[in-house]
């Protein structure tokens, strides 16, 4: 238990870098190849999920990622339909940005009894929506606003709220396809405010982003749009000189 957290902790001086797949875009037969990519760049972990997974493709979608690869597959909810035993872990998630009861503490009650069916590695995780110049899935689906990057007190303080409640990762998310990334300011006072580490994700897009998401301070980087829109962009980007594993 909690094997893929003990990791992350113990990992994340190295920088670690996350891809993101989305169960609704997947066809079962472009997984292999994509994990091909996966398996052959610079990233340290597989996140699966998405705002909606309307065919609960999810845990299908995993059962075939498992297959080909040995990094760790973590469970990105965005409902309780994406819970599924075949991941290594699941972040639980509570958007701790928005007053939605049910994306703070609703669906986390309903979703027990397949969690601890699912016995999966359960990750506590303040999840914090922030401005990412447009409305992100995350916004439209859980009604809430993100944080405006003006406010960074009120941000530093969310994620410190989250740390305090016992939550073991705090999570940046400007909101997949987000025109821009977390700005290095936001992730740094974040960062120097938290003592549990620290995950930024959304609008990264390129390796001049993506080293700049960990100079500031993050210890893990999701991408996902990027990589959804070509394959080979660790190949020509994140891959150079970047040293993770
Ligand atoms: C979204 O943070 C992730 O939840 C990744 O965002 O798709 O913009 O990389 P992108």
């Amino acid at each position: 238990m909690q094997e893929v957290y003990k990791n992350i902790v113990s990992e994340k001086e190295n920088k670690l870098l996350a891809v993101l797949i989305d169960p609704e875009n997947e066809h079962l037969w472009q997984i292999a190849p994509k994990i091909k990519k996966i398996n052959s760049s610079a990233a340290t972990h597989i996140f699966v999920g998405g705002s909606t997974d309307p065919d609960s493709r999810t845990d299908a979608v995993i059962k075939e990622i498992k297959k080909h690869t040995a990094l760790p597959v973590v469970i990105f909810p965005g409902d309780t339909n994406q819970i599924s035993a075949s991941a290594d872990a699941l972040l639980f998630l509570s958007l701790i940005s928005g007053r939605n009861p049910d994306y703070l503490i609703g669906k986390h009650v309903t979703a027990v009894p397949k969690i601890i069916e699912a016995g999966l590695d359960v990750i506590p995780t303040a999840y914090i929506l922030i401005e990412g110049g447009s409305v992100s899935a995350v916004e439209r689906v859980s009604k809430t606003k993100p944080l405006s990057i003006n406010n960074i007190e009120t941000i530093v303080k969310t994620a410190k709220a989250g740390e305090l409640l016992g939550m073991n990762l705090v999570y940046l998310e400007a909101g997949s396809g987000a025109s821009f990334p977390i700005p290095e300011e936001v992730i740094r006072a974040v960062k120097n405010n938290l003592n549990i580490p620290l995950i930024v994700g959304g609008g990264v897009k390129t390796k001049e982003q993506l080293e700049a998401a960990y100079e500031a301070g993050a210890d893990m980087v999701v991408v996902g749009t990027a990589f959804e829109q070509n394959t080979s962009v660790f190949e020509t980007q994140l891959n150079q000189k970047m040293i993770i594993k």
